[in-house]
């Protein structure tokens, strides 16, 4: 990680597309556990840029096998713009979220980066869960359950189709790693499109080192790497300030662990920090787990290391 890169934090505070409320306070529960000094404190120099004001959440069932489509796909929009914008300035956007339908517009601006600037993309999606689901298999409607394969060109237009292209992405570009909730339907459709999924029963019989090793292999110094944190990704006796826990997550040293080895690449080029719901965590502990895990994913370690 080069000192000399500027980060840009863009808090999108909404709960829009979960089935908890309380992500909504995740931007500024992550600046209150002190994110922007610690990066600061890394050496970096980090422009806070605010929040996006995006709409209110009505807090309706679905309809037509989604929740809050309308205001999903403008949050998304603004997301899109504000990463797009970051990036045209040369600068690492950290999104702060706010549920996890919103990597859909911050990956659909770093795709469209990448192809601009000919970068190769890898994206790892630290998580529970695939976020693969479409409205026909999705047992709740909720659209931070979809933004994997809407990114993969499966799901409504006015989202697969935001900014331009559909798909926005190949599925051979991503590496989603912590996996231990998938749903039935979601299952088939994992297959089908071939997403490379280490989940936790993988990372039990083969350690985490071996499988950060399998996901980062192939990154080179053109390759623009994405993490997607879901904070759901972490075991919820560490981290339980998350709307959806799934037991059975890598714990502290593994997590740490794949930060620090996403870090030795040097390749970092955008974050999205998600799902943070404080309306379920423990004085904040989750948030300050989240920071404390991204100044490894920057590049905090305990000694030097070449
Ligand atoms: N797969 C379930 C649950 C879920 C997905 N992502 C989160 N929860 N955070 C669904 O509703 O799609
Ligand atoms: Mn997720
Ligand atoms: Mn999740």
């Amino acid at each position: 990680m080069s000192l000399s890169r500027t980060l840009a934090l863009i808090g999108a505070p909404t709960d829009i597309g979960a089935g908890h409320r309380g992500a909504v306070m995740g931007p500024e529960a992550l600046r209150v556990a002190g994110l922007g000094e610690a990066l600061h404190e890394r050496g970096l120099e980090v422009i806070d840029t605010g929040n996006l004001a995006g709409p209110a959440n009505p807090w309706l069932p679905p309809t037509e096998g989604y929740r809050h489509l309308e205001q999903v796909v403008e949050w998304n929009r603004l997301v899109m713009e504000a990463v797009q914008a970051e990036l045209g300035k040369g600068r690492l956007p950290v999104l702060l979220g706010g549920d996890h339908c919103l990597a859909l517009g911050s990956i659909k601006a770093v795709a469209r980066h990448c192809r601009d600037t000919g970068k190769k993309l890898r994206i790892l999606w630290l998580d529970a869960h695939a976020d693969f689901n479409t409205s026909d298999v999705t047992p709740s409607g909720n659209v931070h359950g979809m933004p994997v394969a809407c990114l993969c060109g499966v799901g409504p237009k006015s989202l697969t189709h935001l900014g331009g292209d559909s798909p926005a992405i190949d599925p051979g570009v991503l590496r989603q790693i912590g996996i231990r909730s998938v749903d039935q339907g979601e299952k088939r459709l994992v297959k089908e499109y071939g997403v490379d999924i280490y989940d936790m029963r993988y990372i039990d019989e083969i350690g985490m080192k071996r499988v950060m090793e399998e996901a980062l292999e192939g990154i080179d110094d053109q390759t623009h790497v994405h993490v997607s944190f879901d904070v759901d990704f972490l075991d919820p006796s560490i981290a339980p300030g998350v709307g959806t826990t799934v037991p059975g997550g890598p714990n502290y040293r593994e997590a740490q662990l794949v930060m620090e080895m996403i870090a030795d690449t040097g390749r970092l080029g955008s974050l999205d920090i998600m799902e943070l719901n404080p309306a379920y965590d423990d004085h904040n502990r989750t948030g300050k787990l989240a920071v404390d895990l991204v100044e490894s994913l920057f590049g905090k370690s305990t000694l030097m290391r070449d």
